[in-house]
This record gives structure tokens, sequence and C-alpha cells, in this order.
């Protein structure tokens, strides 16, 4: 009987110990359709896009990323500067408590600078995120093209022969 009371007691402690306090933030960011630009061999960045949304009742800062790709790694945003929009480096991207935030073009993004080789459709990505607890997050990111970017794919071509690789969803 003693026996079985303290294997309970330690099963409830595990449990509450990891829906509480020593949760990671990096635990409770759900990271949906992530993907990199594809740009050129000349090109000077990338930048990379996806949905984080944050589940805690806490807000939550992604603070920095980290990729293999490319030499520099920075958040940045757009801003509409009398209606030029232009791109600004960001100390921190806010996901606020049971919110999603969305990194798309045009808006928030990950960048991508000095790329040490073409990022091409085909290849993958990985992006790590750090949050500001020091909680890290690898995601890992299909390459898609400009085009593939584009909401309408009615009209969508087909030149290069390739078509269909990648839009399987
Ligand atoms: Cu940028």
């Amino acid at each position: 009987m003693k026996k079985t009371l303290s294997t309970l007691t330690l099963g409830l402690i595990c449990s509450l110990t990891s829906l509480h306090a020593w949760a990671a933030q990096a635990d409770h960011i759900k990271v949906e359709n992530p993907f990199a630009r594809e740009v050129p061999p000349t090109a000077p960045a990338s930048a990379s896009f996806m949905t984080l949304t944050n589940d805690s009742a806490q807000e939550i800062k992604l603070v920095q990323a980290y990729s293999d790709v490319a030499k520099t790694i920075e958040l940045h945003t757009h801003t509409n500067d009398d209606g030029v929009m232009r791109m600004r480096k960001i100390d921190a991207i806010t996901i606020p408590a049971n919110t999603t935030v969305e990194l798309k073009p045009g808006g928030l993004h990950i960048m991508l600078i000095g790329p040490f080789n073409p990022i091409k459709v085909g290849q993958t990505v990985e992006v790590n995120l750090e949050f500001v607890d020091g909680s890290r997050k690898m995601v890992t990111m299909p390459v898609k093209s400009f085009m593939a970017m584009q909401p309408m794919q009615g009209g969508h071509k087909c030149g290069n022969g390739k078509c269909g690789s990648g839009m399987g969803h």
C-alpha cells in the first residue's frame, strides 16, 4: 500500500511539472506552414516565413534565430514610410498569450542574409528559433519559389516540367 501511494505521488508531481512552471517557452509555440523563399545565386539575402501560435497564458518573445544556410540571421518587419515599404530589423517578435502571429511576405519575417549557397526549390532549410527564456525550437522548412507564394494558383504555368512537386497538400 505504501509503495502504491508513493508511485502515485511521484506521477502527480511529474505531470504538474510538465504542465506548469518548468515548461520551456519553445514547447508552447506551435509552428505551422514554415517555408523559405527561393533566391538566385546572386541574391544578397533570402527570408523565411511561418505561422507561430502561442498556446500559453503568457506572452512569448522570439528573440533570435540561427541557421547554417546564411552568415547573418535577423528578425525583420516591414514598415510603410510614406507609401514606401521598407524592411527594418527588430529585437523581438512578440507572440501574445493564446494568439497566432503570422510571418509572411510583406510583413514579419526571418531574414537569411548572405546565403552560403543558392537557396533553391527542392531543398529544405533549418532555422533554430530562440525564445526569451533561452529555449529553442528547430524548424525544418521547404524552399518555395516566389510564384508558389501567389494565393491564386489557377493560372499557374508549369514551365520547367517540374509541376506539382512540393505542392501536395
Ligand atoms: Cu528582411
